[in-house]
């Protein structure tokens, strides 16, 4: 009895032991990136109406100069992705009210944009504001980048 016991507790032991060494080096890869500079991260915001969810991710990490977004949109009360819109970016920086222009908008389906040619031209604060209308639907999604 004592011997059975034992043994199903060395097993139980074995298999914790077993996910613990498969999650730890997927962890400490995610540390040690994190620590070597700024990461790719993915915003999601409310349209100021209420109508639509926009979800940007940046296309690589953030720079003074050219950068490239995907941007994903929903409407928000059913949650389906809005395909067939019609975008309109702003991209400026609020304290010095200046603009940048040359943006692209590349639609991918399933609700996916591709944003092209967003000029953030110098360190500081910066606005990326998408206008969107959709058929029926209408919606304006701002997102704030502070750029080193
Ligand atoms: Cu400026």
């Amino acid at each position: 009895m004592i011997f059975r016991r034992s043994t199903r507790a060395n097993v139980v032991r074995g298999a914790a032991y077993v996910a613990l060494s498969l999650a730890l080096p997927a962890a400490v890869g995610c540390g040690s990136s994190s620590e070597e500079g700024p990461a790719i991260e993915t915003v999601t915001v409310s349209g100021a109406l209420g109508a639509l969810t926009c979800t940007a991710t940046p296309e690589a990490v953030l720079a003074q100069g050219m950068n490239a977004f995907s941007l994903l949109l929903s409407d928000k009360a059913t949650g389906a992705p809005v395909d067939g819109a019609s975008i309109e970016v702003t991209t400026w920086m609020p304290s010095m009210s200046h603009y940048t222009e040359g943006e692209q908008v590349m639609p991918m389906g399933e609700g996916a944009y591709h944003i092209e040619s967003v000029s953030l031209v110098m360190a500081g604060d910066w606005e990326v504001v998408y206008a969107i209308t959709s058929g029926s639907l209408n919606d304006t999604c701002t997102f704030e980048y502070p750029i080193p």
